[in-house]
C-alpha cells in the first residue's frame, strides 16, 4: 500500500494539517456528527463562507479556509445516503475521495485528513466504505505525486482496526 496513507483515531478538528475534509450535507449549512464538530471548532465564519458556496452536489467537493481550526482549509464533500447499495452509492462515495484530493492538489496542499464519509448518519456499511476509501485514495494518489500525506481519521477503536487491516493488505 502507498506509504503516504495513514490511519489513526482522533477528533479531526484537532489536527494541524493543510486540509481536513468535512462529511457535509448538500446545503453545506452545518449539521450533526463530524460536520457539527467542524463548524463548532471553526467558528461562525465557516458558516458564512459555506453560505457563499451555494451548496454542493453529492460526490463533489468545495474548499473554504479553516478559520479557527488548526487546519488551514476545510474541503467540504457530500457523501451518498445509503439506500441499499443499488443507487450509485459506491460511485458517489469514490467521487467524494477523488474530488477532495483534486481540490487539495489544485491548491498545492500536501496533507489531507478524511473522516469516514457517509458511515454515520448516512448509514453506509463501515467495512465497505473503508475498503472503497482506501482503494480510491491509493488510485488517486498515483496521479497526484504532490500530495505527501493522507490520513484516515477514525472515531472508534473498531473502525481504526478495519483501516489498519486494509492498509496492511490483510483481509477483513
Ligand atoms: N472526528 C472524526 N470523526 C468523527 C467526528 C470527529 N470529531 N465526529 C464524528 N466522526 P457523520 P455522514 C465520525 O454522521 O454519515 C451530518 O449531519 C463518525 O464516527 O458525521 O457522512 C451532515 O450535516 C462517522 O464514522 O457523517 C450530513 O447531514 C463519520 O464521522 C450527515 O451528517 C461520519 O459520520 C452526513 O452523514
Amino acid at each position: 500500500m502507498d506509504s503516504r496513507l495513514l490511519a489513526l483515531n482522533a477528533d479531526i478538528t484537532t489536527l494541524a494539517i493543510d486540509a481536513i475534509v468535512n462529511a457535509a450535507r448538500p446545503s453545506l449549512l452545518g449539521g450533526g456528527g463530524v460536520d457539527g464538530a467542524i463548524h463548532r471548532a471553526a467558528g461562525p465564519e465557516l458558516l458564512a463562507a459555506c453560505r457563499r458556496l451555494g451548496g454542493c452536489e453529492p460526490g463533489d467537493a468545495k474548499l473554504t479556509p479553516g478559520f479557527a481550526l488548526p487546519a488551514r482549509y476545510v474541503i467540504h464533500t457530500v457523501g451518498p445516503v445509503w439506500r441499499g447499495g443499488g443507487h450509485g452509492e459506491a460511485a458517489l462515495l469514490a467521487s467524494c475521495y477523488r474530488r477532495a484530493l483534486f481540490v487539495a492538489a489544485d491548491r498545492r496542499l500536501a496533507s489531507v485528513a478524511f473522516p469516514c464519509i457517509s458511515t454515520g448518519a448516512y448509514g453506509y456499511p463501515f467495512d465497505a466504505a473503508a475498503r472503497l476509501a482506501v482503494d480510491t485514495v491509493a488510485e488517486t494518489l498515483a496521479l497526484l505525486p504532490e500530495i505527501e500525506r493522507v490520513l484516515f481519521v477514525c472515531h472508534a477503536e473498531r473502525d481504526l482496526a478495519v483501516y489498519l487491516r486494509l492498509l496492511a493488505g490483510r483481509p477483513l
